[in-house]
């Protein structure tokens, strides 16, 4: 799916701003079709934010069910005879969108966007009603999953994953157009031969008029430097300026569909990098050179705006990242905003993308504590095979969506499912097999869990690279770091003896900013440090250990309704308001000096 962009045939309008907000906790909203009419009663709601932490008003911030949203639209009067596109870049967690009287599209799946033709319900120079109701339940099929229950307050939402709820219009909602016979999607693929760049595109034409396609390769600076004819092929670039970790040099592929006189019915701006991305034995190799990974877990996670995209915000997290010497993060643990990537292959940061499928492991309930009535996590009434294919879809939509980031070197299919189960094999090996049949260019894994170590695990064999969670010094050998450094040392060399390369995806402790003691006492900011040192001294021990992701970048907030967390998940290197806690010195010096 391609963006929304400028070009000399194409427009864009983002639709954010303040819109009309009503809360249906009773789900009447789709039976009184409240979609005919303006909102009753509305309160005000800013797009794009998460609107649980925008009010004052716990029946908001808890509410489990429908929302509405609203506002008017008006189509720019150029727009006639354009093919009309309203897109939405994200809707937590499902949606439905009416214009006017009329329902225009229905999505499932909260970190990925969708969009439809509404060229023939609107008018351009005219006003519309755009209506978009918005369910954030979480079930047995959905990904992520949950479980809604009723309870004295009324519904509530149970779930297996460690950050919170958040849901509403997360990011920007467009409308777009394009002449009617367009580019409906680009694929680049790049290798390299000696010098020389290799550029395999495949554009997808849609639309009624017979067109040819041209691409034009163009660098940093606007110079064409190839040029090729054709839907699909490969396109040469001499002397190469590869995209590198660090310095993510971007050319742009100019794709054009032609008519019968040579001028242009579209055009279409692709971004890209040339690099290439392979894992050999235990290495994992960018242009062919080993890479270690050194950042964090992230979430898009931050104060009143909950998951709502943020420039400001976004900036600033990646000068934190430079500052602190970080080349990597993961996008634990949904797809984040596509500026996120926009702006990681500009920076020359390296990208793990993960599907939001987190929580698929019922022998973790929001945390390593396990509460509540447990449920086996396969079953024909948990996740099955319906949730199955929403998980296939989910990873269909992600790789649709961010294939041409250069920044993206590898697809994380799940963030700690159970694996130590037939049952679990069973679902994985089809989502690995899809998942490599839709890109053949990029390394595919799971993220590991510590309940199913070495040995136990069924499902890592099928993982390009192994992405192990760790907390030894955490939640098992507690403020015990000698202990831990054992335990995770045999742990590791266990892994090290599988011929992959191994990425720590996670180890971290809970630490509250400005709690100092004299000896490293757990959630003291000496023992984050004293933690992290144990762990370098593990990793740096097992030559097969190729990167280490700290839990977390930042502190973030989680489910309330748990008491293992106070104010949120502060396991971050950062505060939620991103200060560096003393931890964040100690990764600078390391990350400074270490590359493999
Ligand atoms: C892991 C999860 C992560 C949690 C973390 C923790 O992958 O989402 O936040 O542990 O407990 O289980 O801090």
């Amino acid at each position: 799916m391609l963006r929304p962009t400028e070009t000399a045939t194409r427009e864009s309008k983002r639709l954010d701003g303040i819109w009309d907000f009503v809360l249906d906790p009773e789900g009447r909203g789709r039976r009184e079709q409240w979609w005919q009419a303006a909102l009753e009663a509305p309160v005000q709601m800013p797009v794009p934010a998460s609107y649980n932490d925008i009010l004052v008003d716990t029946g908001l911030k808890d509410h489990v069910g429908d929302v509405w949203y609203q506002t008017t639209i008006r189509v720019p009067r150029g727009w006639t005879g354009e093919r009309i596109v309203l897109r939405f870049d994200s809707a937590t967690h499902a949606a439905v969108a009416w214009v006017d009287g009329h329902q225009v599209a229905e999505h499932a799946g909260g970190y990925t966007p969708f969009e439809t033709d509404v060229t023939d319900l609107v008018v351009p120079g005219s006003e519309h009603r755009l209506t978009v109701v918005v369910n954030n339940e979480l079930n047995w099929q959905t990904i992520p999953p949950g479980i809604v229950t009723d309870t004295a307050r009324g519904r509530s939402q149970r779930y297996f994953h460690d950050f919170f709820n958040y849901a509403g219009l997360h990011r920007s909602v467009w409308l777009r157009s394009t002449p009617q016979t367009r580019i409906e999607d680009v694929t680049i693929t790049t290798d390299r031969r000696g010098t020389t760049g290799l550029v395999g595109y495949a554009v997808l034409v849609e639309g009624s008029a017979a067109g040819s396609v041209r691409v034009v390769i163009e660098d940093e600076v606007g110079t064409e430097v190839a040029s090729v004819t054709g839907a699909s092929g490969t396109v040469e670039i001499e002397n190469v300026h590869l995209w590198q970790p660090g310095q993510g040099y971007l050319y742009q592929a100019r794709v054009e569909v032609l008519d019968g006189e040579g001028s242009v019915i579209d055009v279409y701006r692709q971004p890209f990098g040339v690099r290439t991305v392979e894992v050999r034995g235990q290495e994992f190799l960018i242009n062919g050179e080993p890479f270690y990974f050194k950042g964090f877990g992230m979430h898009e996670d931050q104060a009143v705006r909950g998951k709502g995209r943020d420039d400001a915000l976004m900036v600033h997290e990646f000068a934190l990242l430079d500052w602190i010497g970080a080349n990597s993060f993961r996008t634990s643990h949904y797809p984040y905003a596509d500026e996120v990537y926009d702006f990681a292959d500009r920076q020359g940061i390296v990208v793990i993308d993960e599907v939001a499928a987190v929580g698929l492991n019922t022998g973790i309930d929001g945390g390593m504590f396990g509460m509540g009535p447990k449920h086996p996590t396969f079953s024909p009434q948990t996740i099955n095979d319906v949730t199955q294919e929403v998980h296939k879809q989910a990873i269909r939509e992600l790789v649709a969506r961010d294939k041409n980031h250069p920044s993206v070197v590898l697809w994380s299919i799940a963030n700690e499912p159970e694996s130590d189960t037939d049952a679990s094999r069973r679902y994985f090996e089809p989502l690995f097999e899809l998942t490599r049949e839709l890109d053949p260019s990029r390394p595919v894994g799971f993220v590991n869990v510590m309940l199913a170590p070495h040995g136990k695990c069924q499902v890592s064999e099928l993982a390009d690279v192994l992405m192990l969670n760790r907390y030894y010094g955490w939640y098992v050998h507690t403020d015990d770091l000698e202990s831990a450094e054992e335990a995770w040392g045999e742990e590791l060399a266990a892994w090290a003896g599988e011929n992959k390369p191994i990425i720590i995806t996670e180890y971290g402790a809970d630490t509250v900013t400005g709690l100092h003691t004299t000896v490293p006492v757990p959630y003291s900011e000496e023992y984050q440090a004293a933690y992290l040192e144990m762990n370098h001294r593990v990793f740096d021990s097992v030559p097969a250990v190729i990167g280490e992701h700290v839990w977390n970048f930042a502190d973030f907030a989680t489910n309330t309704r748990s008491i293992i967390r106070v104010d949120g998940n502060k396991k971050g290197v950062f505060t939620r308001d991103r200060r560096p806690k003393a931890a964040a010195h100690l990764l600078r010096k390391r990350w400074s000096t270490k590359n493999s």
